[in-house]
């Protein structure tokens, strides 16, 4: 009997802070379950409209609420999977851009090597050095039936559909740019692997179909080596390649290593021309 006050005080205490333990635990509980449904819910959606606007806004007198408004209706409330290229006509249509004739640099699996050599040197420019292309390099997008959201996660690769919202804006934006190349363009492609030209890629499947003698006088290839080169100019894709040219387009093919060029990248003061 003497020991029944303490005894149930300490019960009292082991109670409450059972009691304070289980608050904690469900107020964990309830925070886990709120982060794991924000995140699930939104999906990485509605990330990408600022940095479209923020890379949009450095090319001076562009409508950049407009250009992102005629981009998202391209992919906005649709199957992912079910965007081909034509959807978005009207966003080539609010973004236009000038091309730089004879400065024009198209590229086949040398993306790094043509990236690296355009950027030190002011010489030529590529399609991701234009609005459009500059915005969405890198970039991945989507959209969902019933939604008006963009998502960013989530969406179906490169090679999981055709006609997938990043695959059709890159087809369709290297046609826009191959229909405007004037002058003499150049192709940096790679001699390191076995088919420079392949078939498969936006170089041969869509942007030299789409050179058109009235505005192309002339098509120079670089062709990019390493120290073993597997390939040069007699390459046989090579060879597909001027069969595929619009006739009155005059070909050429130039060898170049990589460290010519990075040689010819560390000396801005020499012509642009001269690199090759
Ligand atoms: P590329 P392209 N999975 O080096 O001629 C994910 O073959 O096609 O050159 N991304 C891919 C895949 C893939 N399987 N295949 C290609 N890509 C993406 C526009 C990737 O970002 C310019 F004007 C890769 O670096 C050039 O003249 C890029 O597509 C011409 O088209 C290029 O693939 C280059 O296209």
């Amino acid at each position: 009997m003497e020991h029944d006050v303490p005894v149930r005080g300490l019960e009292k205490r082991r109670t409450r802070r059972c009691l304070v333990l289980s608050v904690v635990a469900v107020l964990i509980l309830i925070i886990i379950v709120a982060v794991v449904l924000g995140l699930t819910l939104t999906r990485g959606s509605n990330k990408l409209k600022p940095v479209f606007l923020d890379r949009c806004q450095k090319f001076k007198d562009s409508n950049c609420e407009e250009i992102w408004d005629a981009f998202q209706q391209a992919y906005v409330n649709r199957d992912p999977c079910q965007v081909p290229m034509e959807r978005y006509d009207p966003l080539i249509a609010v973004a236009s851009f000038k091309p730089s004739c004879n400065r024009m640099m198209f590229w086949s699996k040398t993306k790094d090597v043509v990236h690296d050599f355009t950027e030190k040197r002011d010489c030529f420019v590529t399609l991701e050095d234009t609005l459009l292309g500059s915005v969405l390099n890198g970039l991945t997008w989507c959209g969902k039936q019933g939604s008006s959201e963009t998502l960013t996660t989530g969406c179906p690769g490169w090679t999981d559909c055709d006609n997938n919202p990043v695959r059709s804006f890159w087809n369709r934006i290297s046609a826009r740019f191959a229909d405007v190349a004037c002058g003499d363009v150049t192709a940096m492609l790679n001699g390191s692997i076995i088919t420079p030209f392949s078939p498969t890629s936006i170089f041969a499947s869509i942007e030299v179909k789409r050179l058109n003698s009235t505005r192309v006088r002339n098509l120079n290839v670089v062709l990019v080596t390493q120290e073993n080169a597997v390939t040069n100019c007699t390459n046989g894709s090579l060879k597909n390649l001027q069969k595929e040219l619009d006739e009155g387009i005059k070909y050429n093919c130039k060898e170049v290593s990589e460290s010519q060029l990075k040689d010819c990248s560390s000396h801005p003061e020499k012509p642009c021309g001269a690199c090759w």
